[in-house]
């Protein structure tokens, strides 16, 4: 993909394949046969919707800081480096029937379930047309079966949980979802909602995002296992790992979650892995874990192995050109909102469900 110089993380702008990578990302998704068999069931077509999503994320995360450069905005929370460990698992589900929460990090989760780039880009504005309203920069929609998380990380480990139960409850073959930072796993909500969870058997899955640093805490510092591998055994929950940086096995290791689910064999605990590239994160990390990791750009691996699978660049640049064009036209959608601020007494509007709801 086009790579910007002015935005991107320092690695990702002369980003070239390194042959090893390329091949470690192809047998990561042919070594586990039951992956590979689902991942070999993909039609070309959800291969290309794939890319298309990793796309959207990392221009969407583009556009944001765009704006911040700009002056029209003064913050954005990004999931740069991490968008597969987001598009993956969200093409494992069904639009429509099932639910996630994602956090700050899984912007991407919107789009995939269908919410518009110019409604994410209008939260941001805090406009009257923006999915909350203007209330919170949280983004979700009831319709889209994106729940709008709130600021406690870890709070919405429990109300997924809730949110299964009901689906167990009613008999509804619909799973939920959501992800957790290494270092939300660290709170009290997180811990009581995976542990419910696991006794009630709810069809729930929790992807543990372990991105290896929470604010400026790193994973060792507040994490003594060193990995999350043990994790889902300490609730007698199944688990699984898969690679953070790989859309492909995010996808599949998800989609065989999503089918212990419809076994009645849930829930499952999974851990991605991935790099995070903000402020914090570059002040406690020595340079040299940027760049190993910048190596493993998600966007980038997977367009080498689109393309030894017989894709070629014209056919890539084309849904580059698709996905740009949308974010371009979402993004002057979004500042044409900027004229729609809502008024301070609508904040107490909608607050509440009205009696009888
Ligand atoms: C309960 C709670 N404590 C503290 C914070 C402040 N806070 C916001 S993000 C964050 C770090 C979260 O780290 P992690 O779970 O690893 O997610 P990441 O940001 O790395 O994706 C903290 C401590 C918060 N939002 N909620
Ligand atoms: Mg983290």
């Amino acid at each position: 993909m086009q790579r910007f110089p002015a935005f991107d993380p320092p690695e990702y702008v002369e980003w070239q394949p390194d042959p090893a990578l390329v091949r470690a990302y192809r047998r990561t998704v042919e070594e586990n046969p039951e992956r590979a068999a689902l991942v070999a069931l993909l039609p070309s077509e959800a291969k290309r919707a794939l890319y298309a999503g990793l796309l959207r994320a990392r221009l969407h995360d583009v556009q944001l800081k765009r704006w911040v450069r700009t002056g029209v905005i003064s913050k954005a929370w990004l999931g740069t480096g991490e968008e597969a460990t987001t598009v993956g698992p969200v093409h494992a589900l069904q639009r429509g029937r099932d639910i996630v929460a994602p956090m700050i990090r899984n912007a991407a989760a919107c789009c995939e379930m269908g919410m518009s780039v110019a409604d994410m880009l209008r939260a941001y504005l805090g406009s009257e047309d923006s999915p909350s309203r203007g209330r919170d920069l949280h983004v979700g929609s009831f319709s889209h079966g994106v729940l709008q998380p709130i600021s406690h990380v870890g709070d919405m480990v429990p109300v997924i949980t809730g949110i299964a139960l009901t689906f167990k409850m009613k008999g509804e073959p619909r799973v939920a979802l959501t992800w957790v930072g290494d270092g939300s796993t660290k709170t009290a909500a997180a811990h009581e909602g995976t542990n419910f969870a696991a006794v009630q058997k709810v069809p729930a899955i929790f992807i543990i995002q372990n991105n290896q640093v929470a604010l400026g805490t790193r994973l060792e510092q507040h994490h003594l296992p060193g990995t999350f591998r043990d994790w889902g055994a300490s609730y007698g929950m199944w688990s699984a790992q898969f690679d953070g940086n790989n859309v492909l096995d995010a996808y599949a290791a998800t989609s065989l979650a999503v089918e212990r689910c419809h076994r009645g064999e849930g829930p499952a605990r999974m851990g991605g892995h991935a790099t995070h590239d903000e402020r914090e994160a570059r002040e406690t990390f020595p340079d040299a874990l940027f760049k190993e990791w910048g190596r493993r750009d998600p966007i980038g691996l997977y367009e080498e192995y689109l393309k030894e699978e017989g894709r070629s660049a014209a056919e890539l640049e084309a849904v580059e050109r698709e996905v740009t064009a949308e974010v371009e036209r979402a993004a002057e959608q979004a500042v044409q909102s900027k004229a729609r601020m809502p008024q301070g007494e609508t904040a107490l509007e909608g607050v509440y469900a009205k009696p009888g709801r």
